[in-house]
């Protein structure tokens, strides 16, 4: 799977790739994560991306033909599902993570200041949001879904972590976990968890899964 990010910060990008998960799979080979600076499709040579808005108003709005030149040039067969990071977006839940981790090839245009010209729309495929507040761009929302995606690959999570991944599976929770120390300023660990017991531990277990 590929994943190329359009952004005016790909810096935030490739520092918070260098860490853990996604670090891991690209490390592997899994995925082909690459960040790409938007201002190089600028069509002036002082890398103007963005204007004043038209009717007025405050702070700028991001060119759709820069948007648009970047888009071509990176996916110029239209094969990749292209994705804008938006507040008004399908919300993020573990099923569209699913449903993008299928995906041979994502686009993640995210934007700054006002968000993009309305006209972007025509060029991307599908607006995600991961969740209902306002953020001053879409860098940390395209990071979450890297995150999300890239641990849903075959091969990136270790045998241990995926099996625990099946947690999600049905919408449940997971269960509560304990380690040492075994008494903490009063508070003990469930006694089933001492047992040693399997059959127990596991009823337990389950039992104490919540619908999410
Ligand atoms: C596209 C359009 C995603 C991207 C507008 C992005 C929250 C989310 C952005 C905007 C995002 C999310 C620009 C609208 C800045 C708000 C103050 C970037 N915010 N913005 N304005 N929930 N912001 O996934």
């Amino acid at each position: 799977m590929t994943i190329d990010v359009l952004t005016l910060f790909p810096e935030m990008i490739e520092q918070a790739l260098s860490h853990s998960i996604p670090a891991r799979a690209q490390k592997a080979g899994l995925v082909d994560i690459r960040a790409h600076q938007l201002r190089s499709w600028a069509i002036d040579r002082h890398g103007t991306v963005d204007d004043t808005p038209y009717g007025g108003g405050p702070g700028m709005v991001m060119r759709v033909d820069v948007a648009h030149a970047a888009l071509s040039a990176i996916d110029h067969t239209h094969r990749a599902h292209r994705i804008m990071l938006s507040p008004d977006g399908d919300q993020l839940d573990q099923g569209l993570v699913k449903e993008l981790s299928q995906k041979k090839k994502l686009i993640l245009l995210c934007g700054r200041y006002e968000g993009f010209d309305a006209r972007i729309e025509k060029y991307i495929d599908q607006k995600v949001s991961i969740g209902p507040y306002v953020l001053s761009g879409g860098e940390l929302p395209a990071l979450v879904i890297i995150d999300a995606l890239t641990r849903l690959i075959p091969g990136v999570l270790g045998n241990q972590e995926s099996l625990k991944d099946e947690t999600f599976e049905d919408n449940l929770s997971d269960y509560p976990q304990f380690t040492r120390p075994e008494k903490y300023r009063g508070m003990t660990v469930p006694e089933v968890l001492l047992s040693g017991h399997h059959a127990e531990i596991t009823k337990w277990r389950r039992s104490q899964r919540q619908e999410i």
